[in-house]
């Protein structure tokens, strides 16, 4: 599964023997590296990156370092090995031959799926687009391109497979995907969260953090698909996306880390001291999380859907490590908790398993940022710090599904507007927030300095020191 980096799209798929799918994503690649120099990484052009290049799909050592110019990066079309006798893990055709083609009857719940997918990979690095102006260290700017070329990367992914399987529909569709932009309101990405800015880093790494977090999860249900194409595609991706909640994980952490450092120093937790100390007060840091934690969570789609029921049945898309669930993965009799507001209070309700799926999803999903949020707070524990992080509830502020639109505070408590509106400026970044941490963003690029806000990171990429020059330059 060597990937072959001789032709003009690096792949492992044997593109040069199906002549008519190689011109037609050779004539796709220009329209995607005009998209790429128009909307992505603003300046960026000449600098060289120190990036990883995948070179083999093998778990094992499966890619390179070295200086890379961004417009060169070799973007191309890498699927993990196929499973010999791969069977279908659920739905209908359970235990069936997964599919090498796309059923007809599936096609165009399929096609939608994978657009909607490769709609948000162009869609981050639009968002990222001027954060490089502003970086806080050269290590960060490095990542945050690592980030943005591997988006791009995934955006190849979607584009292969509707080149490959969905002929003349496909085709239009992946034009498309280059067509609309984050933001645009006539012509936006698909999904509320990526039509929302990224302005600062405290942003980026939240979103890193949270709306990678999605990504996870939507390729892990991805991955059990019965269309082995999309399956063994997305298994590739998500040995990417594991770097990009890195990026956010560890941002944060060092964020925390500095502000902490502050705190102990001039013994105060006062925001405004803070603030005048050039560090980022931690009620802001977690009034920035409950918004990309909620604007993520309706990244899942509506608590109850018929859509998610029938991508399920028809085996198009599973649940999050299918092969391990204990149950008969057909779901026809199981039930699953939703939430509802019923008499004035907030309450769970048995829904029908299959078409709670995105629920379930959402809920595996919410267990694991918990997971990372704790991480945080065991080191400011450590700290003696009383401060401590939360994963908003999920009827916070919610615009997708049956709570959408109605008040709730970061606990779960049902408001009603007036006690919304006496809340609300300490539960979501404020524009004065907003102005602040903007404030905040310099630009930081010499070898081994950081921004005051942010600590350096414990180590380097790739075994290289903390002042290695990740980026030059031209
Ligand atoms: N915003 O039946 P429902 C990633 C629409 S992130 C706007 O609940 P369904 C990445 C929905 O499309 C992972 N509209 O929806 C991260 C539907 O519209 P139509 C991305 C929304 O189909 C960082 C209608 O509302 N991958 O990779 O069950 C950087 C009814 O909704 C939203 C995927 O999402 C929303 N938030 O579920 C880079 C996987 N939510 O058809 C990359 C593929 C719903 O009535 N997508 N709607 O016009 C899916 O599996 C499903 O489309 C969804 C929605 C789970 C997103």
């Amino acid at each position: 599964m060597t990937i072959d980096y001789d032709q003009k799209i690096p792949n492992n798929v044997d593109l040069a023997s199906d002549r008519t799918l190689q011109r037609a994503l050779e004539h796709w690649q220009p329209h995607f590296v005009r998209w790429w120099n128009e909307v992505g990484p603003e300046g960026s052009r000449d600098f060289e990156v120190y990036l990883r290049t995948a070179i083999s799909v093998d778990a094992e050592g499966w890619a390179q370092f070295g200086y890379v110019r961004m417009p060169d990066y070799r973007w191309g079309i890498f699927l993990n090995p196929a499973e010999p006798d791969r069977r279908i893990g659920f739905g209908d055709h359970r235990g069936q031959p997964a599919w090498q083609e796309v059923p007809g009857e599936y096609r165009s719940n399929l096609r939608r799926i994978i657009v909607t997918q490769g709609d948000t990979e162009p869609a981050s690095v639009e968002q990222q687009r001027h954060l490089g102006l502003t970086c806080p260290s050269l290590y960060d700017l490095r990542n945050l391109f690592q980030v943005n070329v591997e988006e791009g990367r995934h955006l190849w992914a979607m584009v292969y497979l509707l080149h490959r399987y969905f002929g003349r529909d496909g085709r239009e569709e992946a034009e498309a995907l280059l067509q609309r932009r984050s933001g645009d309101p006539d012509n936006p990405r698909i999904l509320g969260a990526f039509n929302e800015k990224t302005p600062d880093w405290l942003s980026f790494f939240m979103f890193t953090f949270f709306t990678d977090r999605d990504g996870k999860f939507q390729l892990s249900a991805l991955a059990e698909s019965a269309f082995d194409p999309l399956s063994r595609t997305t298994k590739f991706m998500l040995t990417e996306e594991g770097h990009h909640m890195y990026v956010g994980r560890n941002g944060l952490r060092r964020i925390i880390e500095r502000t902490a450092q502050v705190m102990v120093q001039e013994k105060t937790d006062d925001p405004q001291r803070l603030r005048a100390l050039g560090v980022i007060d931690l009620p802001t840091i977690q009034r920035y999380l409950n918004f990309h934690a909620s604007v993520t969570l309706d990244l899942f789609g509506s608590d109850l859907s018929s859509n998610a029921a029938t991508f399920y049945t028809t085996g198009l898309k599973g649940r999050f490590r299918e092969g391990v669930i204990k149950d008969d993965h057909e779901l026809a009799h199981a039930s699953y908790p939703v939430l509802e507001v019923a008499n004035g209070r907030l309450s769970t309700r048995e829904a029908p398993a299959l078409n709670a799926l995105n629920e379930r999803l959402r809920d595996d999903f919410i267990r694991d940022s918990i997971s990372g949020v704790n991480g945080w707070n065991s080191s400011l524990e450590k700290t003696g710090i009383a401060f401590r992080f939360e994963v908003p509830h999920k009827a916070f502020n919610r615009q997708i599904g049956p709570l959408a639109g109605i008040r709730f505070s970061p606990a779960g408590e049902l408001l009603n507007d007036a006690q919304w509106t006496a809340g609300v400026r300490s539960w979501l970044p404020t524009s004065e927030d907003r102005e602040f941490v903007q404030s905040l963003m310099g630009r930081v690029a010499e070898p081994g300095k950081f921004a005051n806000w942010i600590a350096p990171p414990s180590s380097g990429i790739n075994g290289q020191a903390v002042d290695f020059e990740y980026v030059r330059f031209n």
